[in-house]
């Protein structure tokens, strides 16, 4: 019969032999050659999906079941609370307090770390999450997302202690995050490169989508709140000039919403600007569960993270909340800020 459409042949292209390849037999193969694991990783993971297909139901759902706006109260970090931050944070904190693998959790909505409640038994791993990041941006449909950081405990056993979380980057065991956008995808890195994995809505399983993330040395595109930049830093004044110039080639995109921008510059190219300011000195972002985990990520895939003197990684946190200014992306882009900050 006669399509009016166009229609491809099929083609033997890689993505093809990764159909149906799930989240969970690509950790399984990942660490098929790693004897001494417990299981209790993949049990983390999978509670993580688990949490993150709730959480992604009801942001689809959000203006249909009451969940846009905030609730009126302030966060410890003295931001308004969206409800769906409250969902995000009870959903991941009771996918996860029960599984037996972990002895900690931090989160961005609540001022100290949370022991694992009796009668649950404490794990191996340390989690810390931005439950819903971007949240302002929920009623207006834009991407918003969970950011996670995992480390291994420290101490031998029983809750976590201090040890357990307050440690540099370069202790950190996994780093992911989930983008509730047009489609929901979890990207992770245990450090043998990033992958991606799209939500199949209609069956309910995350698939292998984007395997083995690289982040162009040198796509000129730029994200940055610019309407700040009068505060910012004297050096970031000429360089931001400098992406004014038509022969340099740069472009912008800002949603607002970090894990929405980080994942689009990690799909496409591009690097993530949040100068200090004369209204946050230290920056606005935190240090353990956003810039961490993304610089994780980043060099990962080959991209660069700095808070505009030593690579965020080299950091090691002082407290649960700390704040970092943070530039992260492309490989190029980054040093040069780093060098035109050290002048
Ligand atoms: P949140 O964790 O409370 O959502 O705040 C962090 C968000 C980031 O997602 C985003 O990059 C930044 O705040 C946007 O800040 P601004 O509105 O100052 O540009
Ligand atoms: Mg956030």
């Amino acid at each position: 019969m006669h399509s009016l459409l166009p229609v491809s042949t099929p083609s033997a292209s890689p993505a093809q032999f990764e159909e149906g390849t799930t989240l969970d037999r690509f950790l399984l193969e990942t660490l098929r050659d790693h004897p001494e694991a417990t299981g209790q990783f993949v049990t983390l993971i999978n509670q993580v999906t688990l949490a993150a297909k709730l959480v992604s139901a009801r942001v689809n759902r959000a203006g249909l079941a009451g969940m846009f706006g905030a609730t009126g109260t302030m966060n410890i970090q003295g931001e308004y609370v969206q409800k769906m931050d409250i969902y995000a944070n009870e959903t991941f904190k009771r996918a996860l307090e029960h599984a037996g693998v972990l002895c900690m959790i931090v989160s961005e909505e609540e001022e100290n770390a949370i022991p694992i409640p009796p009668p649950f038994h404490p794990g191996k791993y340390v989690f810390a999450m931005d439950p819903l990041d971007g949240s302002s941006n929920i009623d207006t449909n834009a991407s918003i997302g969970t950011i996670f950081a995992v480390f291994r405990r420290k101490s031998a056993a029983g809750q976590g202690q201090s040890e357990d979380i307050l440690r540099s980057g370069r202790d950190l065991a996994a780093a992911g995050y989930i983008v509730y956008g047009a489609g929901t995808v979890l990207v992770l890195s245990t450090g043998q490169g990033v992958h991606g994995f799209t939500l199949d809505p209609t069956v309910g399983e995350f698939f292998l989508s984007h395997r083995d993330i690289r982040l162009s040395p040198d796509t000129r595109t730029y994200s940055c709140n610019e309407a700040y930049s009068g505060t910012w830093p004297a050096p970031l004044t000429g360089w931001l000039a400098g992406t004014k110039d038509p022969a340099a080639g740069w472009s912008a995109r800002y949603i607002g919403s970090l894990v929405g921008d980080f994942h689009r510059n990690l799909v496409k190219g591009g690097v993530f600007l949040y100068p200090p300011s004369t209204k946050a000195p230290s920056g606005k972002l935190r240090l353990l569960y956003e810039a961490f985990p993304l610089a994780f990520l980043a060099e990962q895939a080959g991209g660069a993270a700095t808070d505009g003197r030593i690579p965020i990684l080299d950091r090691t946190l002082a407290s649960l909340h700390e704040r970092t200014p943070l530039y992260i992306g492309n490989a190029n882009a980054v040093s040069e800020i780093t060098r035109l900050l050290a002048t």
